[in-house]
């Protein structure tokens, strides 16, 4: 900047085009200020555009007062379009559509040159106008105005800096005493700023379409998508795996509620006809699955509990959920793992990978899946979809890679899963664990009269048998468990107790089926899980 600065005030022919330039008022300032106002609207689509890829496609003012025009359209127009413009009716709508915003943004950019605010105004009219097609189209969210919002807050800025730029250019032209290189400059700055926002909202405006319509695409397949009955069905889930406790966590998490943890920006949007699975590495012969093969293959259902690793101690990092898919140890097999490996390196097609023992993806016992449904329907989009990996026992961090791509076999000693060089353990068993639910932390009960205390407890694979309940400082006793499909899953608990008056600290802790006893040691959940006993502190009066 500095050197380009000095390099023109050093050479005698720029100095004598600056001079030109500066001399002369600035030529059609009105069709400037009508390109302003343009480039504000490219400002807007590009903001609003990108609001609506963050909302998943929602709220995308464009494709709103688009349905809204032909909604609206009486039917002789509609008719005429059809007939001029065949099945290009809708690129037609969208040109019309363009052609009427860029004439009236332009309007606005002369106008609020003249006489401001009038013109910021107009953007903010026609955003009020597009702010009612995008929230009332059918299904629209809380958020999905907020993508216009944001557009026309950007458009109104955008106007109002250009115009800013060019009536300091404007004025600097307009003084002939001036320093003959002020009005180059000004000059410069209005243009400089016109063409790189024009530019930046053109790139980020066409990347965030092209994002929005993958996306859809996507969803569209997904809602396509019909998966097969499972081979194995897993049994019904029993009356008794489910205690009648006013806000006791579910037994089964609906998707809907099921917690989301990952490392991606935006959810990878994969057409399930595009996926395919490669196991590679260590193993006698590659193999690679298309979605129609995995879909063929006799398929299992199998309830389990995942959990995140940064779960605190009483943290909601978990659900359980019905899963269907196929055992990763039969494509193991048919890979022909070689001698020597200890680890299947997952890996996904946003980057994340995941490191899991081979041991426990070939263990017969384990229900290790490549699944492709969650409680029934296909892999939610945010939780895998199409397909993710899910085994019974560790934590999501180090074994259940969604939108999976690829499965290499290798050794610990050779790789590492995404989350291993940020500071967590290569290894990641699901530690013993149990939740209180209710009564929630601050309570305030009344005394004498009986309360359920309850929750759910954990220690997917190994399972639980017991679980018990401390209050202030007094023995343990024993909760009531309910049933549960497998060891895989959670269990929730009740303990009925009646307070006295006064403050109390209730805590919990869990007896696994192998006889351990949920350590009171306080961890966080660095490096591989946090250990401790839920506490919650409540008063009866
Ligand atoms: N592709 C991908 N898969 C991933 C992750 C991720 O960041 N990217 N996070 C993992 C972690 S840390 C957890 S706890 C689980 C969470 O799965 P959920 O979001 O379906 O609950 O996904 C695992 N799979
Ligand atoms: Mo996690």
């Amino acid at each position: 900047m500095h050197a380009t600065y000095a390099a023109r005030v050093s050479t005698t022919a720029s100095r004598t085009t600056e001079q030109a330039t500066a001399s002369e008022p600035v030529h059609r300032p009105a069709l400037l200020a009508a390109a302003c106002g343009v480039v504000a609207f490219v400002a807007f689509l590009a903001v609003a555009e990108l609001g609506a890829l963050v909302l998943g496609g929602a709220g995308s003012p464009l494709v709103a007062v688009g349905s809204a025009v032909i909604d609206l359209a009486p039917p002789a127009a509609k008719d005429l379009v059809v007939g001029l413009f065949g099945t290009g009716d809708k690129v037609a709508l969208f040109v019309l559509m363009a052609v009427v915003s860029v004439v009236v943004c332009a309007g606005a950019g002369v106008l609020e040159r003249a006489r401001p605010p009038f013109g910021a105004l107009v953007f903010a009219a026609g955003g009020a106008l597009a702010l009612f097609a995008v929230t009332t189209r059918s299904g629209s969210g809380t958020w999905d105005g907020a993508p216009t919002v944001l557009g026309v807050a950007a458009a109104v800025l955008v106007l109002r800096v250009l115009l800013q730029r060019l009536r300091r250019w404007e004025a600097a032209a307009a003084v002939p005493s001036a320093s003959p290189r002020a009005a180059a400059t000004e000059r410069r700055a209005f243009l400089v700023w016109g063409i790189a926002t024009a530019a930046a909202s053109v790139v980020v405006g066409g990347a965030a379409r092209v994002g929005t319509a993958a996306m859809q695409a996507a969803a569209a397949a997904r809602r396509a998508v019909e998966l097969p009955r499972a081979a194995t069905p897993a049994p019904e889930v029993p009356a008794g795996a489910s205690l009648d406790v006013a806000d006791i966590t579910p037994y089964v998490t609906p998707n809907a509620d099921f917690y989301r943890i990952d490392t991606a920006l935006r959810v990878p949007s994969i057409d399930p006809a595009d996926w395919t699975l490669r196991i590679h590495g260590a193993v006698d012969r590659e193999v690679e699955l298309t979605w129609d093969e995995l879909l063929a293959l006799p398929l299992q259902e199998h309830m389990t509990t995942l959990s995140c690793v940064s779960n605190e101690v009483g943290g909601d990092l978990i659900g359980n959920a019905l899963w269907l898919g196929f055992p990763i140890r039969e494509l193991l097999r048919r890979a022909g793992v070689q001698d020597g490996a200890d680890m299947v390196l997952s890996r996904s097609v946003d980057g994340f990978s995941a490191g899991t023992p081979l041991d426990v993806l070939q263990d017969e016992g384990t229900a290790a899946l490549l699944a492709v449904g969650m409680n029934g329907e296909p892999l939610p989009p945010e939780h895998g979809f199409p397909v993710r990996m899910v085994v019974p026992g560790l934590f999501g961090y180090v074994s259940a890679t969604k939108w999976v791509t690829e499965l290499e076999v290798t050794r610990f000693a050779d790789a590492q899963g995404y989350w291993t060089p940020r500071g967590w353990s290569e290894r990641g068993p699901v530690k013993l664990e149990s939740r209180i639910d209710t009564p929630r932390g601050g309570a305030a009960l009344t005394a004498g009269k009986p309360v359920a205390v309850a929750g759910v407890a954990w220690q997917p694979h190994t399972g639980v048998k017991g679980v018990q309940v401390r209050v202030d400082d007094g023995a343990w006793e024993d909760a009531t468990l309910a049933e549960s499909v497998s060891a895989d899953t959670w269990r929730q608990w009740v303990y009925r107790w009646t307070p006295e008056a006064g403050d109390h600290r209730i805590q919990v802790r869990a007896v696994s089926a192998d006889g351990q006893v949920q350590t009171s040691v306080e961890r966080p959940p660095t490096p591989n899980g946090a250990t401790g006993w839920h506490t919650v502190q409540v008063s009866a009066g």
